[in-house]
C-alpha cells in the first residue's frame, strides 16, 4: 500500500516511520511530504531512502493512506484534498479533533466508531490520550463527574528546536530560546497560547477532547499544563471523581486488563511510572493509585506515557491499522 507521512522530517514524522516499521504496516511505497525547504531531501524507511516530496507531488502519487504530522495549517489545505481521492486521513493536528463531522479517535476506546465514509481522522492531543485510555475504563464502570489534572509535559512536545534550548541550558551554552524563558531547572505554565479564559489552549484541548471521546459532555475537567525539563515523555496527576463509589483493588485490577495500559504500582519498594523509563515504549503507564481522602467517591493516580508514541505516532497508526483490519484500505 503506498502510505504517505506528511511531516516527515519532523519529530513526530519520523517517530511515525519508526512505528510503521516496527508493527510492520503493509507500506509497499512510502511518499514522504514535508514543507518546499525539505523537498530532495532523503528520509530512509525500512533500510530504502525515499525523496521528500511536495503536498502537491505526494497527492498525485495517490496513497491509499496519508498520516499527517505537519500543522493545522497544512491539515485544513490538504486532508481535503487527500481524502477527495479517496485516501484515509489521520490527522495529528488540532484541525479536525472537534469537527462535528470527524471522528476523534484512541482506538482502545472508539476506534468501533469508525465507518469507511470516514476519511479524515483526528488524532488527539498527547495530553489527552494518555489520560482518557486509563479513564474510559472507569468512566465505564464508576460514571466519572470530574477530573483534576496537572499535567508535567516534556519538552520533545514542542519540537526538535526546544529540545536544543533545554540541552544548550543545560551545558551552558547559549540558547536560541523557543519558550519565553529558560527550560531547565525551570517549569512553565504555559503550553501553547493563553485565551481569555486564563485557561491555555492545550488545557482547553484537555476539557474538549476528554468530552468528545468519551462521548460525555457532563464531565467536568479542570486541567493546568505545565512544561518541565525532561527530553521525552508527558506525566499528568490526575483526581478523578466518580457519581459511585469504587474499590481500589477492582480499579487496578480494571486497568491492569486495560488494552495499553500498564500498571506500575508498588510504592513500598519504589515502583511508579517515570518518564525516563516510559520513553520510547507505546503503553501508557499507570500508577500512585490512591484514593482521595479529602473527598469521598474520588480516586488519585499518577499517568505518563511516550507523547511521541501512544500520544501520537503510535496512536495514529494504531488507527490506521484498525482500518487496515477492517478492510477500509488494503494491504
Ligand atoms: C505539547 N501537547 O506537548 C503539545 C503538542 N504536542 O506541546
Amino acid at each position: 500500500m503506498k502510505v504517505a507521512v506528511f511531516g516527515a522530517t519532523g519529530l513526530v514524522g519520523s517517530v511515525m516511520l519508526k512505528v510503521l516499521d516496527e508493527m510492520n504496516f503493509p507500506v509497499s511505497e512510502l511518499i514522504p511530504i514535508a514543507s518546499e525547504r525539505s523537498v530532495g531531501k532523503e528520509v530512509t524507511f525500512k533500510g530504502k531512502p525515499y525523496k521528500v516530496v511536495n503536498a502537491q507531488t505526494g497527492l498525485g502519487m495517490k496513497p491509499a493512506l496519508a498520516i499527517f504530522s505537519a500543522g493545522g495549517d497544512a491539515s485544513k489545505e490538504w486532508a481535503p484534498k487527500f481524502a477527495e481521492i479517496g485516501c484515509y486521513v489521520v490527522d495529528n493536528s488540532s484541525a479536525w479533533r472537534m469537527d462535528p463531522t470527524k471522528k476523534l479517535v484512541v482506538p482502545e476506546i472508539n476506534a468501533c466508531e469508525l465507518a469507511p465514509e470516514d476519511r479524515i481522522i483526528a488524532n488527539p492531543n498527547c495530553s489527552t490520550i494518555q489520560m482518557v485510555l486509563a479513564l474510559a475504563p472507569l468512566h465505564r464502570k464508576y460514571q466519572i463527574k470530574r477530573i483534576v489534572v496537572s499535567t508535567y509535559q516534556s519538552v520533545s512536545g514542542t519540537g526538535a528546536k526546544a529540545l536544543k534550548q533545554m540541552s544548550a541550558e543545560r551545558s551552558g551554552q547559549e540558547a536560541d530560546m523557543v519558550y519565553p524563558y529558560p527550560i531547565d531547572m525551570n517549569c512553565l505554565p504555559h503550553i501553547d497560547v493563553f485565551t481569555e479564559s486564563g485557561y491555555t489552549k492545550e488545557e482547553l484541548k484537555m476539557i474538549n477532547e476528554t468530552r468528545k471521546i468519551l462521548g460525555d459532555d457532563t464531565i467536568n475537567v479542570s486541567p493546568t499544563t505545565v512544561r518541565v525539563p525532561v527530553k521525552g515523555g508527558h506525566s499528568e496527576a490526575v483526581n478523578v471523581e466518580f457519581a459511585n463509589d469504587y474499590d481500589l483493588d477492582e480499579v487496578r485490577d480494571i486497568l491492569s486488563k486495560t488494552e495499553g495500559v500498564v500498571v506500575q504500582d508498588d510504592p513500598a519498594n519504589k515502583v511508579y511510572p517515570m518518564p525516563l523509563y516510559a520513553e520510547g515504549k507505546n503503553e501508557v503507564f499507570v500508577g500512585r493509585l490512591r484514593r482521595d481522602l479529602s473527598h469521598p467517591n474520588t480516586l488519585n493516580m499518577w499517568i505518563v506515557a511516550d507523547n511521541l508514541r501512544k500520544g501520537a505516532a503510535t496512536n495514529a497508526v494504531q488507527i490506521a491499522m484498525y482500518l487496515l483490519k477492517q478492510g477500509f484500505i488494503k494491504a
